[in-house]
C-alpha cells in the first residue's frame, strides 16, 4: 500500500506540473462516460498509468478515461481505480480539479474498497489518504515532497452544503429537503468539482454534498469505481456517512466499471436528514 502511496505522490507532482504548462484545450474524442476531453485528461491518464503499471503491489488498473481495465503486476495484490483530471474542464476557468484513486483487494465494489487517495490541485496541492484514518498532506513545492499536516474529522453536524445535479430536474422532495437545509442556515459551497467541494466540506467542519437522481439522470451522474466509492471511503473513515438516499455506498456493487450512483456524502446529521427524506419518498 505505501508503494502506491508513494507513486501517487509522484503522479500527482507530474499532473500538477502539466497543469500549469499544458494546453487545456478540446480533443476530439470522449471518455467511457461521453464526456468531452480535455488535452489534460488524456496527459494525466497517461501519467498515471505509466506510474502504477510499474508500481509491483498493482495487479490491474482501470481508469474513468478508458474502457476496460489494464494488467499490472501479476504478482500484485491491489485493483487501482483512478480518474486521472476530475473536473478537467473547471482549469480553464482557473478553478481547483483533482485526481481521485480507490484501492481495491479482490476486485472492484464498494464492499473491497480498503484504501481512498485523492489530490486537490488548487492554490496549493494537497493529498488526502483514507486507510484506518484520514490524513491531510500538503506539497512543498521547492522539495516536492509531501508533509504531513494533520488527521482529518467530520464534525456530527456541519453548516456547508454542496448541491449538485440540474435543479430543473430535482425530484420535488429532494427540493423541498435542498431548500429547508438552506433554510437552517448551511452555506451554499459548489463549484462543480467533486474534489474541492468535498475537500472543502470534509476540512470545514463537515455539512452535505448531494449528487442525486434526477428526473433528466435517474442513476446520478458520478461514477461508483473513480469517484463515488473512493470518496465514501474517505467519509467514512472520517466519521461519516455516505449513502445512495437508502443504502450505504460501500454496500453497493457494480454491473459495469462505468456505473454511476445518487450520491450523498456528509456528517451523520445531515445524511440521517436524507435518509428520511428518502425513505418511501415517492419520484
Ligand atoms: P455538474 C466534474 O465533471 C464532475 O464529474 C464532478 O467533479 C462534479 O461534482 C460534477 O461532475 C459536477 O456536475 O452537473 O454540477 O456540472
Amino acid at each position: 500500500m505505501t508503494e502506491i502511496i508513494n507513486s501517487i505522490q509522484k503522479i500527482a507532482v507530474e499532473i500538477k506540473d502539466a497543469i500549469k504548462t499544458k494546453d487545456t484545450g478540446k480533443v476530439e474524442s470522449l471518455n467511457s462516460s461521453g464526456d468531452i476531453q480535455v488535452k489534460l485528461d488524456v496527459i494525466s491518464d497517461e501519467i498515471v498509468e505509466r506510474h502504477l503499471l510499474k508500481t509491483s503491489s498493482v495487479i490491474e488498473i482501470i481508469s474513468e478515461e478508458k474502457e476496460d481495465a489494464m494488467p499490472a503486476n501479476p504478482n500484485g495484490k491491489y485493483f487501482v481505480a483512478y480518474d486521472p483530471l476530475d473536473g478537467s474542464s473547471l482549469i480553464d476557468v482557473d478553478l481547483s480539479v483533482g485526481s481521485i484513486f480507490g484501492i481495491y483487494k479482490g476486485g472492484y465494489s464498494g464492499e473491497n474498497i480498503v484504501a481512498a487517495v485523492y489530490i486537490v490541485y488548487g492554490p496549493r496541492v494537497e493529498m488526502v489518504v483514507a486507510r484506518d484514518t484520514v490524513e491531510l498532506f500538503r506539497l512543498n513545492e521547492e522539495t516536492n515532497e509531501f508533509e504531513f499536516v494533520k488527521e482529518l474529522r467530520l464534525e456530527e453536524k456541519g453548516k456547508i452544503l454542496g448541491p449538485g445535479g440540474t435543479q430543473k430536474y430535482w425530484y420535488p422532495y429532494h427540493k423541498e429537503m435542498i431548500d429547508n437545509f438552506f433554510k437552517d442556515g448551511y452555506r451554499l459551497r459548489y463549484s462543480g468539482g467533486m474534489v474541492p467541494d468535498l475537500h472543502q466540506i470534509l476540512l470545514k467542519g463537515g455539512g452535505l454534498f448531494a449528487y442525486p437522481g434526477t428526473e433528466d439522470k435517474p442513476k446520478g451522474k458520478l461514477r461508483k469505481l473513480f469517484e463515488v466509492f473512493p470518496f465514501a471511503y474517505v467519509y467514512n473513515k472520517a466519521g461519516g456517512l455516505a449513502v445512495d438516499g437508502k443504502n450505504d455506498l460501500l454496500d453497493l456493487d457494480i454491473d459495469g466499471y462505468h456505473d454511476t450512483t445518487p450520491c450523498f456524502f456528509g456528517s451523520n446529521y445531515e445524511i440521517k436528514k436524507v435518509l428520511k427524506t428518502y425513505e418511501g419518498a415517492e419520484k
